[in-house]
């Protein structure tokens, strides 16, 4: 959200690859999904940087974030649970008119994942916690800017702001920022080669660090698979 705003560059071909979706995931399902997208964008099939956008606004209030949320919660039921499930891949999001090429439909894939992830959160923080993540926003992209596009500074400069995070605010809006550092490196993959197989199923913020209500029982389970707030210290910092 924060480091890689900058980092935002989208490379579009007008190209259109042959749809191939798997044997799980029709042309149906996919038109389907299209339909949906327009339907939570007035009708329009949306342009990739519509879906993504709200991501990089810094607006930590729940004012800002119930309108996109209640979208975001429509658009999931009318895609249904099982379609997301079987459809979110990487091969099969290359089929849908907005991300015709494997970097865009990874974004894609992140971004829908990045959605929930934001309004899992952001709806339960506390006040205290959404003033924190406030000012968090108005000072790390100064102390974490990236210096350059190349893969090893954005990377530090997320490593960086997570680290704040976690420092500033503590353990719930630090493993919130966590979550989301990882899945906007997916935004980014042209220059890091990252998120090479992430899917619905597949999500990369599952278990990876625990704090949220709803995964706060398995994660106790899970200890030594979870990345403990210390680990963000052992990194170097730009
Ligand atoms: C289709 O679904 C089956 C059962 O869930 C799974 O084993 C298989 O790997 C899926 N195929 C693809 C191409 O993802
Ligand atoms: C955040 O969004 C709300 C609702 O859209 C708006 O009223 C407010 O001015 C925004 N705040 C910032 C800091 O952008
Ligand atoms: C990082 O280390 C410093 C000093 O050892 C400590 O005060 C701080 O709480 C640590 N941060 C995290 C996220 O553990
Ligand atoms: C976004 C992010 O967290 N990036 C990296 C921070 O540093 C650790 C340790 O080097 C990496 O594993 C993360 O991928």
């Amino acid at each position: 959200m924060m480091g890689t705003k900058i980092a935002l560059i989208f490379f579009f071909f007008a190209c259109f690859e042959a749809i191939n979706a798997d044997e799980n995931c029709t042309q149906e399902d996919l038109q389907k999904i299209t339909d949906c997208y327009s339907e939570a964008n007035n009708g329009d099939v949306p342009f990739l940087t519509e879906i993504v956008a709200p991501m990089f606004t810094l607006n930590a209030t729940k004012d800002y974030w119930m309108p996109i949320c209640e979208s975001k919660t429509k658009l999931n039921g009318c895609i249904g649970k099982e379609r997301i499930q079987k459809c979110f891949t990487i091969q099969n999001v290359i089929g849908l008119p907005f991300s015709p090429i494997e970097t865009a439909a990874k974004i894609i894939i992140a971004s829908f994942l990045e959605i929930d992830h934001t309004c899992e959160s952001i709806l339960k923080f506390s006040e205290e916690e959404l003033k924190c993540l406030s000012n968090l926003y108005e000072t790390v992209p100064e102390l974490c800017k990236s210096t350059s596009f190349e893969c090893e500074d954005i990377n530090a400069a997320m490593n960086c702001t997570v680290q704040n995070a976690y420092d500033q605010c503590g353990k719930s809006v630090g493993c919130f920022n966590q979550k989301s550092a990882v899945l906007q490196m997916c935004y980014v993959n042209i220059v890091c080669e990252n998120c090479i197989d992430i899917s619905a199923v597949n999500n990369p913020i599952i278990h990876l660090c625990g704090d949220s209500d709803e995964t706060k029982v398995e994660e106790k389970l899970e200890v030594t698979t979870s990345e403990s707030p210390d680990s963000m210290n052992t990194t170097t910092m730009a």
